[in-house]
């Protein structure tokens, strides 16, 4: 890889956590362009992609998808900027803000590409619909929304047609997967390392499985990486921890078989919330994650 363009959203409306927001801001602190620089990699940082913030009692806090409006806008800028970014030979690299912002970065990337793979790697399945979320949060829709299945005026951000295809995701990581999610995900047979698998087969393995799978079938591969999937103790700063999650080596590993690999075509790390965090230390997860994504070693 030559160059990277580095895309802040500053984005806290797809969840309730106020915070998540300033996610940008605190991976720029953490070192990020000064941590690939190193690498021998042109970093241009793009800056943030302005987010529009409805009126405290407004009717979009209200509905059940909820922020809908803002979340849309948003998505919408977020797909044209990584369309461009694409198109000018650059690697598209998202700073997030809440993983609602999934559905822009995945409408742009999927421009480019006829069988976008996607590596979802999370705690939680991203998969509900308005009809299946316990919250109304469209950072628990994203993965759902990309692949065509939700809201008309979400999945139809930046094209109509699906923007990947069940066959070409895998989720890594899962522990916390809704009734709805479930049933979806035995309905469109995705595949899914939940936890039990890490435990059981080891990272190694898994990301052997994952990366040969991919490669067969995809032309691109998107990372789409949530520190949440993270377990809580090595990644704090988060929304919604959940215990008993991915450590920080087993991550170091999989980035760096992602790196050997080659078959990463773009990039976001999202739900990194500083007011939540103990000084910066999950923004500085993040960075030290994209080193190894982007090829740095120990030796
Ligand atoms: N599945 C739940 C919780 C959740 C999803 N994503 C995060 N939390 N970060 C929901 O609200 O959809
Ligand atoms: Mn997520
Ligand atoms: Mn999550």
């Amino acid at each position: 890889m030559e160059k990277i363009s580095i895309i802040g959203v500053p984005m806290d409306l797809g969840q309730l956590r106020r915070g998540v927001d300033m996610g940008p801001s605190a991976i720029r602190y953490a070192g990020v362009i000064e941590r690939l620089e190193a690498l021998n990699i042109q970093i241009d940082d793009l800056g943030d992609i302005e987010i529009g913030r409805p009126a405290r009692f407004s009717e979009e806090h209200t509905t059940g998808l909820r922020n809908l409006k803002a979340v849309s806008e948003g998505s919408m800028k977020l797909a044209e900027k990584v369309d461009t970014v694409i198109t000018e030979g650059s690697f598209p690299l998202v700073l997030g803000g809440d993983h609602s912002i999934a559905i822009g970065t995945l409408a742009g990337v999927a421009k480019h590409y006829k069988n976008l793979g996607v590596i979802w790697y999370d705690a939680h399945g991203d998969l509900n619909t308005e009809e299946t979320s316990p919250s109304g949060n469209i950072h628990g829709m994203p993965l759902a929304v990309s692949l065509g299945i939700g809201d008309k005026s979400l999945t139809s951000i930046y094209g109509e047609q699906p923007k990947i295809k069940p066959e070409n995701v895998v989720i890594i990581g899962a522990r916390s997967l809704d009734t709805g999610e479930r049933e979806l995900i035995k309905e469109l047979g995705i595949k899914v390392y939940t936890m039990h698998e890490v435990d059981r087969l080891g990272m190694t393995k898994v990301m052997e499985e994952s990366i040969g799978y991919l490669k067969d079938r995809t032309d691109g591969v998107h990372l789409s990486l949530d520190l949440d999937g993270i377990d809580p103790h090595d990644a704090p700063g988060v929304g919604t921890p959940v215990i008993g999650g991915i450590s920080y080596r087993e991550s170091h590993l999989a980035m760096e078989m992602l790196a050997e690999s080659n078959l990463i075509t773009s990039a976001e790390f999202v739900e990194v919330n500083p007011i939540l965090d103990e000084k910066n230390q999950t923004a500085t997860v993040a960075v030290a994650l994209m080193g190894s994504l982007f090829g740095e070693k120990l030796l």
